[in-house]
């Protein structure tokens, strides 16, 4: 369900501008995404310079390019907080909610992102939005996959099974687990829908980011707006 509509300059620069908010000796998240991976490799070419940083990766897909570029890692299991996190989105709204998991990694990042003294959304602008309308990635245990589809349409939604694209058969997330991308319309109540679909017995995670987000970095043809929760 890769969603990524924006330029690769505007997503350059939301994901440089974050990555310059990095202090010396902290800890980062590090999201997941082709906008986020701007930021993995200017946190790369500041290590190169000296910078010292310990980067938590947000999926396998992170972690590979983090060592790529030169990053020094540290498992999820070995902090307790984070810095830090830098991650990007499928939509964001007006009040910094968030849908997320287009690449399926959003079980991990909603962890590192609620870790993360302070959470950094990266975007591009045809990630915002008014109101969240996207299908809503939830990763399932595999066997819980048809009873949980049947809580989404009693809930208003549309599920449907995340297929893979050069495999047979579903995409199993880095977890094991699967996707069921849930179309909902306008979502007018991003936290009642949010606490609906964590409670759903087989849920592992949803891709609603609600209250998290400290701040969005925009990337624009010529520049970067911020929108701040602050
Ligand atoms: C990964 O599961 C997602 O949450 C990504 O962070 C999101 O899809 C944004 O990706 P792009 O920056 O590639 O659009």
């Amino acid at each position: 369900m890769k969603t990524t509509g924006g330029s690769d300059d505007q997503k350059r620069r939301a994901g440089e501008r974050a990555a310059a908010l990095v202090e010396d000796g902290t800890t980062v998240g590090l999201g997941t995404g082709s906008t986020a991976a701007y930021a993995v490799r200017a946190l790369g070419r500041a290590v190169d310079e000296g910078l010292d940083v310990r980067g938590v990766p947000t999926s396998f897909a992170t972690r590979e390019l983090a060592r790529e570029s030169g990053v020094p890692l540290v498992g999820l299991d070995e902090v307790e907080t984070l810095d830090v996190a830098i991650d990007g989105a499928d939509q964001v709204d007006e009040d910094l909610h968030l849908i997320k998991g287009g690449g399926a990694a959003h079980a991990r990042e909603k962890v590192v992102d609620a870790a993360a003294e302070r959470f950094v959304v990266v975007a591009d602008p045809s990630k915002t939005a008014a109101t969240l309308d996207r299908s809503v990635p939830v990763e399932v245990l595999p066997d819980a996959r048809t009873t949980v589809a049947r809580r989404v349409r009693d809930a208003g939604g549309d599920p449907s099974l995340r297929r893979a694209e050069r495999k047979d058969g579903p995409v199993v997330t880095d977890n094991g687990n699967l996707v069921l991308d849930c179309e909902f319309g306008d979502i007018a109540d991003p936290p009642s829908l949010a606490a609906t679909l964590s409670a759903t017995p087989g849920v592992v995670e949803h891709g609603l980011f609600v209250g998290l987000a400290d701040a969005v970095y925009v990337g624009t043809d010529d520049g970067v707006d911020v929108r701040s929760r602050d």
